[in-house]
């Protein structure tokens, strides 16, 4: 992408409304625009970023053995009395009418259209278990939308369902998405800790959130410090295997949200120095809540006994828009956003120091083609502006790396690589400078770990 066609509206002001770094980045690096209250537009650059965290999860999702599908944002307010959660919801469900003054609500999840969709289509215990799942927008009339996309009204979810005949299938179920949710925050760069959780509105009694640890995270958590450290299971994982070895193994080590924390349990489980009390961002958050739907709703599935019964159910949301200001909460330093190359929104800025200049264009542009050619993700440079203004510009967005080429290198055949995370400036021959970059980036995808 060329700088000079793209939309990047940067702003050079710090915005007043913004309180926290992320919110401040991204309305900085033209990443996102507030159209009201919890509602924002996603401009180009944050858009290739959402983009980005969406594919990975996917590609875990899928996996792990989920299968997606798409349902609308609008739903029908009976599907909800089905449930009786349509009364209990209160003021955070956006109710509308339609025209034949019909009762609509915008979806702030979706458990009751799922099992909907379950009831009329599998009727044996033969087609399960069943792992559903759609990234889509919900709609939540939150008190205090605050923070950006951090807390939004409108926000992105990857929301998974999965059936089983059984508590014991269910808890396999669960065990999957634990496994996937690891792989899935440790691909997007973040170290989520999974934590004991309450399932407020969802229900249930089985749940974890995800935790990022950040000192603008809206609640306190208190874990073990190893969790910190811990491995994340491989991608040749075997998802039919049993999967309860590692989250046993994860699980015992103490880890709770302020909701869930027994204080004396924390104290007598986790040594003194091994203790962290700290702030955390939710980025992910599983549920087994068994048959709380599927019973009200009838999903019911005939087992191998000949006897019909209601299936267990879990769910197991993920938050993209919440994910991009998470890893910049995680990942920045004062001159802007540190992209992780897997989310990275261009994985290169080829910065061309003397736009204008007929034999810089030219090794700019051949550059610019090979880039393209290896298949890196790069975005050109190729404004009339000063040098100070590129890498100003470079830093703020997050580009991993840059690739700067200026006429006084070019004289000896060299051009320099800068590393966005660490400031390291490497000078390489023109020649070398793809396969350098290449060798940087590719193990930093994380698409095959
Ligand atoms: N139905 C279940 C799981 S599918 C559910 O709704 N879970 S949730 O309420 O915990 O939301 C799932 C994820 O959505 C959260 O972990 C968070 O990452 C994201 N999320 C929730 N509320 C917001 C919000 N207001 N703004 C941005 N992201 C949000």
């Amino acid at each position: 992408m060329r700088l000079s066609r793209y939309f990047l509206p940067v702003l050079k002001e710090t915005p007043k409304e913004a309180e926290i770094t992320s919110h401040r980045f991204m309305l900085r690096a033209g990443m996102i625009r507030q159209q009201a209250s919890g509602l924002y537009s996603w401009l180009p650059l944050g858009f290739k970023v959402l983009r980005k965290i969406e594919k990975i999860i996917e590609e875990e999702q899928n996996r792990s053995g989920a299968i997606q599908l798409l349902m609308p944002t609008i739903q029908s307010a009976d599907l909800w009395r089905e449930s009786g959660r349509y009364e209990a919801y209160g003021k955070e469900m956006l109710r509308i009418e339609d025209r034949h003054e019909r009762e609509m609500l915008y979806g702030p999840t979706n458990e009751e259209m799922i099992t909907d969709i379950f009831r009329t289509y599998v009727k044996s215990y033969k087609d399960l278990p069943l792992n559903l799942y759609h990234i889509q927008w919900k709609f939540r009339d939150e008190v205090r939308p605050r923070f950006g996309t951090m807390r939004a009204r409108e926000f992105l979810m990857k929301d998974a369902y999965s059936f089983d005949l059984d508590q014991e299938g269910a808890v396999r179920s669960y065990h999957r998405m634990f496994v996937a949710y690891l792989r899935t925050f440790h691909r997007l760069g973040l170290t989520a800790i999974p934590m004991r959780a309450d399932t407020g509105p969802i229900g249930g009694d089985l749940s974890h959130e995800f935790i990022v640890l950040a000192d603008t995270g809206e609640s306190e958590v208190f874990c073990h410090r190893d969790l910190l450290e811990k491995p994340i299971p491989s991608a040749d994982t075997d998802f039919n295997a049993d999967l309860s070895p590692i989250f046993e193994d994860w699980t015992s080590l103490y880890a709770a949200t302020e909701e869930m924390v027994d204080m004396a349990e924390y104290e007598s489980d986790v040594a003194e120095d091994k203790r962290v009390s700290a702030r955390g961002i939710e980025v992910g958050h599983i549920f087994y809540f068994g048959t709380k739907y599927s019973e009200p709703m009838g999903a019911k599935v005939m087992g191998p006994d000949g006897k019909e019964v209601p299936v267990h159910m879990g769910s197991y949301g993920i938050g993209p828009s919440r994910l991009a200001a998470a890893i910049i909460e995680a990942s920045h330093d004062e001159n802007g956003i540190v992209w992780p190359v897997s989310v990275a929104p261009f994985e290169v800025t080829l910065i061309n120091l003397k736009a204008g200049d007929a034999e810089c264009d030219a090794a700019n542009e051949k550059l610019y083609g090979q880039l393209n050619a290896a298949g890196i993700d790069a975005l050109y440079d190729d404004r009339t502006t000063g040098a100070g203004q590129k890498f100003a510009t470079s830093d703020l967005i997050g580009i991993p790396f840059q690739l700067i080429v200026g006429p006084r290198g070019l004289a000896s055949g060299e051009v320099e690589i800068k590393h966005r995370k660490s400031g390291e400036r490497e000078t390489i021959g023109i020649e070398d400078a793809i396969a350098r970059l290449k060798a940087l980036i590719e193990p930093e995808r994380r698409d095959t770990i």
